[in-house]
């Protein structure tokens, strides 16, 4: 056991009470409203940027609370423990007594609410939560909530667009990077979040004006177990919501309760009344809302049908939200996405290189293929693998006998996803190559590639066997790609 703190080591929380909320620093700060909150024993677990937001949320509420984290040395620890002086922290897996003991558990979603540390904890007596939860005690103004397996990045991204674009100030975070907490302000006309299946989990109701499900396929199944226990966590982020967005060719996006509710959809058919979708006007693909034409599919920076669906799933999203149509078509029109997702790197040598490091999942990397297959001239060069968090392949494997393509594998999951290519040659033969590295995975691609082929780095798989995450994989594929075209400029100058 490691108990690090600012101030004291192995206490109890009657201590913490006593040296917080009584000492003359707190008192002074905050004033005696705290007192009659005193018999609450808080316990943020996790000291990363929500367990920062969390602690920073307690401290402006004059809260007591104390901390834990399972790391003995988690990032950044000195920094924490000089922005918080008075308050507890402890460190390392043997903290039992400290988690039995508390009423309200804040725990963060990097850790699994089964964790063996969590053994022993009587559930009904303990108030388990998390940021999001605080996040809905203390918002003032409209929440827009979007979850999804894939695409909430890019889809929260563009809403957020669509809010400035309307004059709004929008705080715009969540799992996208910046703790929803940290974006409360009472300056804020909204706030649009990315929720994700851990933060939904442990969230009891959100309550916002607009919630949305882009998609269910199966991911990190290594945290949730079952599809089904995944697919519950996700439709939390329906509760209590006054407008519900579902995909309409995802059943499993669609609301299991919505009686009482506004809902509308989006999908790339031809939409239904207040539904969004794609019509064929004067030989035009055409984004319509029912008949009302809003814009040409051919004026999009962005390409492929998975990025069609989210531009009409953020349109179904704003509209829901009240925000003007015009400053909605507006963001979409200069929206060119987000880096390490279906990015376009280089084209050397008639060989287009893209950079997906986003995709994660196996859903994720079906859908840019998806997405790319129709305008594909020549073959498919797959870069894929790495940490496969329990995923099941086979979507992706039928995705491969679809395209005419080639597979090289790099990472931890690089031979488990050979063999299942390999024990399903009897349908078509896909050739397998092997890299030891991403750079010599750009190499082999390169020396394999013709003039029209692809070169899609879309990985199916986490990124930290081999990365410090996705951004890593993904600057080091560009570095490569870059590397290539640097040599073959070269060549050509010789
Ligand atoms: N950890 C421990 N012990 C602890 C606490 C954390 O070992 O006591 C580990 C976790 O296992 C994890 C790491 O520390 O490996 C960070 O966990 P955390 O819960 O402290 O993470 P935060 O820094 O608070 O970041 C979280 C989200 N991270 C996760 O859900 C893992 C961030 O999403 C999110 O941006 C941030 O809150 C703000 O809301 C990242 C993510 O990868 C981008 N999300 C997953 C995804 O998108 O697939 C869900
Ligand atoms: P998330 O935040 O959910 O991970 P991102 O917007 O970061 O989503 O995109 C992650 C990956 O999802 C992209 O790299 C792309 O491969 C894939 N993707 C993009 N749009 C879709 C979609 N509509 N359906 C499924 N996958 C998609």
């Amino acid at each position: 056991m490691t108990t690090q703190n600012a101030n004291v080591s192995n206490f109890d929380f009657t201590d913490l009470i006593t040296n917080s909320i009584f000492n003359s620093k707190f008192e002074s700060k905050y004033g005696a409203m705290n007192l009659i909150q005193s018999d609450k024993r808080r316990l943020i677990v996790g000291l990363g940027a929500t367990g920062k937001s969390c602690m920073r949320h307690f401290l402006r509420l004059g809260l007591p609370f104390s901390v834990l984290d399972t790391r003995s040395q988690p990032p950044g620890i000195q920094d924490i423990a000089r922005e918080f002086p008075d308050v507890e922290i402890c460190l390392g897996e043997q903290h039992s007594d400290l988690i039995n003991s508390a009423s309200e558990l804040y725990i963060s979603p990097g850790i699994a609410l089964d964790d063996l540390i969590f053994n022993g904890l009587d559930s009904d007596s303990t108030f388990i939560s998390g940021d999001i939860d605080l996040f809905a005690g203390e918002v003032a103004a409209p929440v827009i909530a979007i979850s999804g397996s894939n695409a909430k990045s890019t889809v929260t991204t563009l809403v957020g667009e669509m809010a400035r674009q309307a004059g709004l100030n929008a705080g715009i975070g969540g799992n996208l990077g910046e703790p929803a907490l940290n974006l409360l302000s009472p300056q804020r006309d909204c706030y649009v979040l990315e929720l994700s299946s851990f933060q939904l989990e442990r969230c009891s109701e959100l309550r916002p004006q607009v919630a949305c499900l882009l998609n269910i396929s199966a991911d990190h199944m290594d945290r949730h177990h079952t599809m089904m226990a995944y697919h519950q966590a996700k439709q939390r982020v329906y509760r209590g919501a006054e407008h519900i967005v579902f995909n309409r060719h995802d059943a499993l996006t669609k609301p299991l309760l919505s009686a009482g509710v506004t809902v509308s959809s989006f999908g790339l058919d031809a939409p239904d009344l207040l539904q969004y979708g794609i019509r064929e006007i004067d030989g035009q693909k055409t984004i319509c809302k029912g008949f009302d034409t809003l814009l040409p599919v051919s004026e999009l920076p962005l390409s492929g049908d998975h990025n069609l669906l989210n531009v009409l799933a953020a349109l179904a999203i704003g509209a829901a939200a009240d925000f003007d149509m015009t400053a909605m078509l507006e963001a979409i029109k200069s929206f060119k996405g987000l880096e390490h997702r279906c990015e376009l790197v280089a084209q050397i040598n008639g060989v287009t290189y893209i950079n997906d490091s986003k995709a994660t999942n196996v859903g994720a990397t079906v859908a840019a293929i998806r997405g790319f297959a129709s305008s594909l001239k020549g073959q498919l060069i797959l870069i894929a693998g790495g940490e496969t968090k329990g995923a099941d392949f086979s979507a992706l494997l039928k995705e491969l006998n679809v395209v005419d393509c080639k597979a090289i594998l790099i990472g931890e999951g690089a031979a488990e996803i050979r063999a299942l290519i390999e024990a399903n040659r009897s349908v078509k033969s896909i050739e397998v190559l092997q890299a030891s590295s991403l750079e010599q995975a750009v190499e082999i691609a390169s020396e394999n590639a013709q003039p029209g082929d692809l070169v899609l780095l879309s990985p199916a798989c986490a990124s930290f066997d081999m990365f410090k995450g996705f951004e890593h994989r993904g600057d080091v594929f560009k570095a490569a790609v870059s590397q290539l075209k640097h040599t073959s400029a070269q060549g050509d100058q010789q």
